[in-house]
């Protein structure tokens, strides 16, 4: 299995670390990322991370994901919520993926609720602030070393 990992960040996830520090914490997604490539280094993982505000890049990072990755991990952030296109996208992508949410949806308002992701993902995070972002990579680690 490709140790090559994707790391996918749905809209205004650029602004992380900038505003609503009481729902999302103070770090930023520049921090994100170098917490995510030191654990890579270390897991021995290759890391391609993105964030954008345009649904078709999240898509389109998904189908290239397809031909060279052996897992990915996505906070779609408001299109977790919305989106049977991106849930379209990673049901064709074959190794496993991994949801994760820097709050707890649950304890948050009831359109928060419901996940499209959700039900392609093989595991779920949420409410463990931007260190889900290392748990998903390690568990993703340990799926890719066990292949
Ligand atoms: O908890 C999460 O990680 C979310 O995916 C974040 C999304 C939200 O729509 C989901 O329901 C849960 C929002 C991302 C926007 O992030 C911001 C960060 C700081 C300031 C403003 C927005």
């Amino acid at each position: 299995m490709s140790r090559l990992v994707y790391v996918l960040n749905g809209p205004n996830l650029n602004l992380l670390g900038k505003r609503q520090p009481h729902i999302y914490g103070h770090t930023t997604l520049a921090d994100v990322e170098a917490e995510c490539r030191a654990l890579a280094s270390e897991l021995k993982l290759e890391l391609r991370f993105h964030q954008s505000n345009r649904e078709y890049e999240i898509i389109d990072w998904v189908h290239e994901a397809r031909e060279t990755a052996g897992g990915i991990v996505i906070n779609p952030a408001a299109f977790t919520h919305t989106s049977v296109a991106v849930l379209d996208a990673l049901n064709a992508f074959d190794g496993p993926v991994f949801e994760v949410h820097i709050s707890n949806v649950h304890k948050r308002e009831a359109f928060r609720h419901h996940s499209y992701v959700s039900l392609r993902a093989d595991g779920v995070i949420a409410g463990f602030g931007t260190q889900g972002y290392s748990l998903a990579l390690r568990r993703l680690a340990t799926l890719i070393d066990e292949k």
